[in-house]
């Protein structure tokens, strides 16, 4: 999965960029951010789907985020924290626009992992991140998660995070639950895809590296890591 971050990248990008997440083998694209400052969300939104066939998916940090043009949207619970606010509160506010707007929505578990220096969405959602050494704790979390009906799990480290998720974690997770992993934060490198992969995950989501450098060929080597081109020892 490509990350894309309105504030970081411009409408104007959004046609080359497009062209190549699908040339490369990206399976969707998704848009959002702990903080977005961008007031024409909806246009830019509409702008990337008019340059891709790949789904475009919401990953939002606030309600303002949610855009009728989405083809669907990743419902965040943040099943890591003990704040009701990322637990039920926000989402009692969003239901009604959501359904007004007709989007499908992924309830998704989303636990978010000490990964070094405290993350923009650690930071935001007042709670703690899971302890990376503790893949007891997150399997319990993932576990209690799937009981509650959610439909898959983001194991997130935070954009731009120091460390990845640890492999030892992400394959907890996968023991402990049957429905999709999605792991990001921090993640730089076709070996780390490959190993996170290896290790349970069943989407891996890309940012930063991204934004750092959109050489084909690297994104290629990323897409390629993701669907087991890549064998780590
Ligand atoms: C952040 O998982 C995403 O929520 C992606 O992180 O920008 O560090 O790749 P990066």
């Amino acid at each position: 999965m490509l990350l894309v971050d309105p504030d970081d990248t411009t409408e104007d990008a959004l046609p080359d960029l497009a062209a190549r997440a699908g040339s490369v083998g990206v399976d969707a694209i998704f848009v959002g951010g702990s903080l977005i400052h961008s007031l024409e969300l909806e246009r830019y939104v509409a702008t990337l789907k008019r340059h891709t066939d790949l789904p475009v998916i919401g990953f939002p940090g606030a309600i303002t985020q949610v855009v009728p043009s989405l083809d669907a949207l990743l419902y965040l619970m943040v099943i890591s924290g003990r704040n009701p606010d990322y637990l039920i509160g926000r989402h009692v506010v969003a239901a009604p626009l959501i359904r007004k707007m007709g989007l499908e929505t992924l309830s998704t578990g989303y636990m978010l992992v000490e990964s070094g220096p405290l993350t923009t969405a650690q930071y935001m959602v007042g709670s703690m991140p899971l302890p990376r050494n503790k893949p007891g704790v997150a399997a319990a979390t993932a576990m209690a998660g799937e009981m509650l009906g959610l439909q898959c799990m983001y194991l997130d480290g935070g954009s731009g995070a120091e460390s990845p998720v640890p492999d030892r974690m992400i394959r907890a997770v996968a023991d402990a639950v049957d429905v999709p992993i999605i792991v990001g934060g921090g993640i730089r490198t076709p070996e780390t895809v490959a190993a996170k992969v290896r290790a349970g995950a069943s989407f891996v989501v890309v940012g930063n590296a991204f934004e750092d450098d959109g050489d084909v060929g690297f994104m290629r080597a990323m897409a390629e890591a993701a669907h087991g081109g890549l064998s780590v020892s």
